[in-house]
């Protein structure tokens, strides 16, 4: 209802539907802390940037449960009861797509999303390791070795999530299955200020002294994949809580101890390899600069068990096939540390690939289950000082669910997967490629005087990518030496993250590129998606101080433009929010006409029979689709009910009280 002071709930009910009155109602709400509005059925979030009591309490969920949408406040359980409902009464899968800028709040979100499904499919079994307790103890998990401090947010996921949450016929949780998108491992190896590494090194720094004393750690500020940013806390979170809290997460997802073990090995195994420093030793070889150094590389060796020699050969040298012999040639300091990096990320990157494997396992998934509720958790739109591969992959992701990308330049990866492919190519001849191939694009830009940049006028506005490590970053590729010392480890875990090269692994040399796969994942998410009903969540980010109470009229209403929100009230207002195709109006409205079936009608005069009969008017009807004004479904739900008689009803709800 309108009240001067709080406000609408629903945007669609304002008065004048003009940006500063949308502006306006938003600022009035979050000032008494009603973060959530909606807007139709989409649903704003407003990141308070703070605890808000009782908002998230089981009594919530409870009141939420089974309520319309608009009967209650606007809250996230709200929009995925309706969704959980949706899902139950049509028996087709649904999906909540939860999009915003860095640090808007979308992985807070999805996690009440999740928590709240736990709730309404969940088990009364008091077990701990129900599929429920597993999906939600994931989040933990994969936040530590997924999410660190960036400019943007100081818990930004560095990864993209889709949690596709398995139902049964009853609508319990049966089984879900976790994919992840594009891990940013160049972070492993280099961070800049104020930035922080993953949040795993930081936690096991903090682990209790037997640890520290059994993987060598020590001081953060030790670690060279540390030290480049001179950030190692952040404000509110305890390292050392977080350790323990990770490896109870861990327990319940069903990660071993001896898994758990090998996991923090590894994390402590590639502090002490950062730290591995070379010098130059006559023309172009490298030594271990110092007995630092050699320390360091004796730790890694221990914990990674294998052999310490043949590490140091896999770091400084390279072999060279030549028709008649393997020649080993020596990489200067400079290759050598680039090579050390590289294991890192590799090594890095394949242990969160296992822990995703490892969850998904544990959870497990359910072949026989019909219905799913997808809950999409990206990384949001960012730009910084130096925008790369990454910045550019994570843009791009957010295109695409944005549903603009047709007028961006399509493309680039492929130009890009050109270059890879051609043996002299520099970033310089891919920059030209780009200018050349896009001179005329309206969202491409070359910027004046640059030779490796180009910018590219994303939906949530311009981002300038420098084009330098492009090609490196695009390269799927593992170092075959780096490969064999890993296979041979004496650690079974370590050992099977690298399995031998067989003839399924691309040959080495042969180019894979990480860009195309992870257009090609996109595209299949993408699928998904559209297999679904979607309900959307737009998180709003009020300020870039990530303070509580500060409401910057300028940077959300570019938001709410950007993301699409005002387009979306006008068309609300104007349109038909509700659509059917013809057989899924029929199978589920029929019964309110049943002579419709009887006698051999088109679809779409059926459709139009029964919208008669019901006495509704103003629809439209499409070549597939039937179109509905807002309302005209909720009346012809409430028609379908009461034909359906008390009896039905009653045995409904003995359903829905099992539930
Ligand atoms: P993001 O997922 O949208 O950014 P997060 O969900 O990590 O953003 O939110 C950023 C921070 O805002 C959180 O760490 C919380 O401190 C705070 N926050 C967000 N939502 C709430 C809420 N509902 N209640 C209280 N505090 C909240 V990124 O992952 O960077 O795109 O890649
Ligand atoms: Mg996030």
């Amino acid at each position: 209802m309108e009240a001067p002071d709080t406000g609408v709930d629903d945007m669609t009910k304002l008065s004048y539907l003009h940006e500063p009155a949308v502006l306006h109602n938003l600022a009035t709400r979050y000032g008494i802390k009603e973060i959530y509005t909606y807007c139709g059925n989409i649903l704003i979030a407003i990141n308070p940037f703070q605890a808000i009591s009782h908002l998230y309490d089981t009594e919530l969920m409870d009141s939420y449960k089974g309520a319309q949408l608009g009967d209650r406040s606007p809250h996230v359980f709200a929009i995925t009861d309706v969704a959980y409902r949706a899902m139950n009464n049509e028996g087709k899968s649904n999906s909540i797509l939860v999009s915003g800028e860095s640090g808007a709040g979308k992985t807070e979100t999805t996690k009440m999303v999740m928590r709240y499904l736990a709730y309404l499919g969940g088990h009364a079994a008091a077990e701990a390791r129900t599929v429920e307790r597993k999906v939600l103890e994931s989040n933990p998990v994969l936040e530590a070795f997924g999410n660190a401090k960036t400019v943007r947010n100081n818990n930004s996921s560095r990864f993209g999530k889709f949690v596709e949450i398995q139902f049964d016929a009853c609508g319990q949780i049966s089984g879900a299955a976790i994919r992840t998108y594009l891990l940013e491992k160049s972070r492993v190896c280099q961070i800049s200020e104020p930035e922080r590494n993953y949040h795993c090194f930081y936690l096991l720094c903090a682990a209790p002294p037997k640890e520290i004393e059994k993987y060598k750690l020590g001081d953060p500020k030790s670690f060279h994949y540390l030290n480049q940013s001179s950030c190692y806390e952040l404000v509110g979170v305890d390292d050392s809580h977080d350790y323990l809290a990770t490896k109870k997460a861990m327990d319940i997802v069903g990660i071993s101890v001896e898994e758990q073990d090998a996991i923090f090995r590894i994390v402590a195994a590639i502090l002490h390899l950062g730290n591995i420093a070379f010098a130059l030793e006559g023309e172009d070889s490298s030594v271990l600069e110092d007995d630092k150094a050699k320390f360091h590389l004796q730790v890694t060796a221990e914990l990674l068990m294998c052999d310490l020699e043949a590490l140091e050969t896999a770091l400084c040298k390279r072999n060279m096939v030549t028709p008649e012999e393997v020649i080993k040639r020596s990489l200067d300091p400079l290759g050598a540390a680039i090579s050390r990096d590289g294991l890192a990320k590799t090594i890095y990157a394949r242990l969160f690939d296992w822990l995703v494997k490892k969850i998904n396992v544990s959870i497990g998934q359910d072949p026989d289950s019909k219905c799913l509720i997808g809950v999409l958790d990206i990384y949001g739109f960012e730009s910084f000082k130096t925008s790369s591969f990454e910045q550019f992959c994570i843009n791009f992701t957010n295109e695409k669910l944005q549903q603009h990308f047709n007028q961006k330049p399509g493309g680039i990866i492929s130009l890009l997967d050109e270059t890879c492919m051609f043996p002299k190519s520099t970033h310089e001849t891919f920059a030209q490629k780009l200018y050349q191939t896009f001179k005329d694009h309206k969202r491409f830009v070359k910027p004046k005087l640059a030779r490796t940049e180009f910018t590219i006028v994303h939906y949530a506005g311009e981002v300038q990518y420098q084009c330098d490590q492009f090609l490196d970053k695009n390269k799927d590729y593992i170092v075959p030496e780096h490969q064999e010392l890993l296979s041979t480890s004496k650690c079974s875990f370590i050992a099977s993250l690298f399995p031998s090269l067989n003839a399924e692994t691309p040959k080495s040399g042969k180019f894979s590129s990480i860009g195309s796969r992870f257009k090609l994942q996109l595209q299949q998410l993408m699928d998904i998606l559209n297999s679904t009903e979607p309900h959307y969540i737009r998180c709003i980010k009020p300020n870039s101080d990530l303070r509580p109470e500060i409401f910057e009229n300028v940077s959300v209403l570019q938001q709410l433009r950007s993301g699409g929100v005002l387009e979306a009230i006008r068309v609300k207002c104007e349109g038909y929010p509700t659509n059917r195709i013809f057989s899924e109006f029929l199978e589920r409205f029929s019964i309110l006409v049943p002579e419709v079936l009887k006698e051999n009608v088109e679809e779409n005069v059926a459709c139009k029979s029964i919208m008669e009969k019901v006495g509704l008017s103003n629809y439209q009807i499409g070549k597939t689709k039937i179109f509905l004004r807002a309302g005209q479904m909720a009346e012809l739900d409430g028609r379908k009910a009461k034909l359906l008689g008390e009896s039905a009803k009653v045995i409904q709800k003995q359903v829905r009280s099992r539930i």
